[in-house]
């Protein structure tokens, strides 16, 4: 296939799997994170997953979507998903003693690649429909030696071109110091680090009244995913390590509403501003944003705030930005990338697509200033060419 043909491609960069392994040991499980078995009243086993804080004890209903690779290609084939980058779903190995997520994490890398080192190809692309990000160990009180060990795995495993991580760090976050030796092992692998919430914020803030799922995934998994990263940021963690790839997660949150906001605190805070080097602006403008807002203003806008990180970067002569709202957003459009969140929010019926999916494409369809080639970009292009996917 010529290259011109790959940044047509469709590369969903957000989409989870329990693979068989961790779906056994969930299974193995008496308290959550689980996957236990109910029966039906028709008197039919009923799989059901547990692994959010304050879920209900019956869970949820899960099935082979989560961990059967045919399912994960069938879902590809029935919305034109050329390759997926698939990552293990929260809440990864956060749960487990160090020696036990250790062994798991190096096990899981190793099934990973073999998941998809064995998919079918592109039709007339010699590239793998299937890539991953790897699993580090990152639980208390593990080794350096042992995250540096799965790092190095990872970087040898040719299908795996990165890593998906919650935001615990080794307990205390991800502007930890202990993980210095771990940042500058990632960076020099060149390997992308995808940041996924699991935690959600405090959940007195949702108050008393039954709302489902909808307070925390909507607004908690994003609000963790901005303060994980805003302390990233606020740490210098982003001017010790410049060439950190971190792609976000449902497209950063709050983080590019927030980024200016944020900016002015630091500036009346001497403390945190004698940190950085450059404005906060700067360092969002260095993330990449999965594609996964719904609405093409919030894709807008996101990319709006991406296109920032020279118009901030300390010394710069572009102190006011004059450019065309087509011509920033364009910009920021190169750091964005379409996902799915497969298998989670499956349609309520059974329909032709899912709505999750179709929304999202619409949505990326319609953000204004993206020009066509931009559209490409977001849909597969970038993918392409951050995770470099035409070289298997
Ligand atoms: O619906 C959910 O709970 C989730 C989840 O746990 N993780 C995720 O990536 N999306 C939705």
């Amino acid at each position: 296939m010529a290259s011109s043909k790959l940044t047509k491609l469709l590369v969903d960069v957000h989409s989870h799997v329990y693979l068989p392994r961790y779906t056994a040991l969930l299974r193995s499980r008496s308290n959550a994170p689980l996957i236990k078995t109910l029966t039906n009243p028709d008197g039919k086993p009923d799989d059901r997953l547990l692994i959010l804080a304050d879920e209900p004890s019956t869970g949820r209903p899960v099935g082979p979507q989560y961990w059967d690779r045919d399912e994960k290609l069938k879902f590809m084939d029935k919305h034109g998903i050329d390759v997926t980058v698939v990552s293990t779903a929260n809440p990864w190995l956060d749960f487990l003693p160090p020696p036990e997520a250790h062994k798991l994490a190096l096990e899981l890398n190793e099934d990973l690649e073999q998941y998809c080192s064995t998919s079918p190809k592109v039709v007339d692309a010699q590239i793998p429909r299937l890539f991953g990000f790897g699993l580090l160990p990152l639980v208390p009180n593990v080794s350096v030696d042992a995250l540096l060990q799965s790092i190095k795995q990872i970087a040898q495993l040719p299908h795996l071109r990165g890593l998906i991580m919650g935001t615990m760090g080794v307990g205390k976050g991800l502007d930890d110091e202990a993980l210095d030796p771990v940042w500058a092992a990632i960076e020099e692998a060149g390997l992308v680090i995808f940041v996924h919430p699991h935690y959600g914020v405090d959940a007195k803030a949702w108050g008393e009244r039954d709302n489902g799922h909808v307070l925390p995934l909507a607004l908690g998994f994003p609000f963790e995913t901005t303060t994980a990263i805003t302390r990233l940021i606020i740490s210098g963690v982003l001017d010790r390590f410049p060439n950190l790839k971190l792609l976000l997660a449902h497209s950063g949150g709050a983080l590019p509403i927030l980024s200016s906001r944020l900016s002015s605190c630091i500036v009346h805070d001497p403390v945190v501003a004698s940190r950085l080097k450059h404005d906060a602006r700067y360092y969002v403008g260095k993330l990449y944003l999965d594609a996964v807002s719904y609405g093409p203003e919030e894709m807008g806008y996101a990319s709006e705030s991406l296109a920032r990180a020279s118009r901030y970067q300390t010394g710069s002569q572009e102190t006011a930005s004059h450019s065309s709202l087509a011509v920033k957003r364009s910009l920021g459009s190169k750091r964005m990338m379409f996902g799915t969140d497969h298998p989670f929010f499956p349609p309520l019926s059974s329909t032709e697509k899912w709505k999750s999916v179709v929304e999202n494409l619409q949505a990326i369809e319609d953000v204004q200033g993206w020009s066509e080639e931009d559209k490409d970009g977001v849909r597969g292009g970038n993918a392409v060419e951050l995770f470099n996917l035409n070289i298997s």
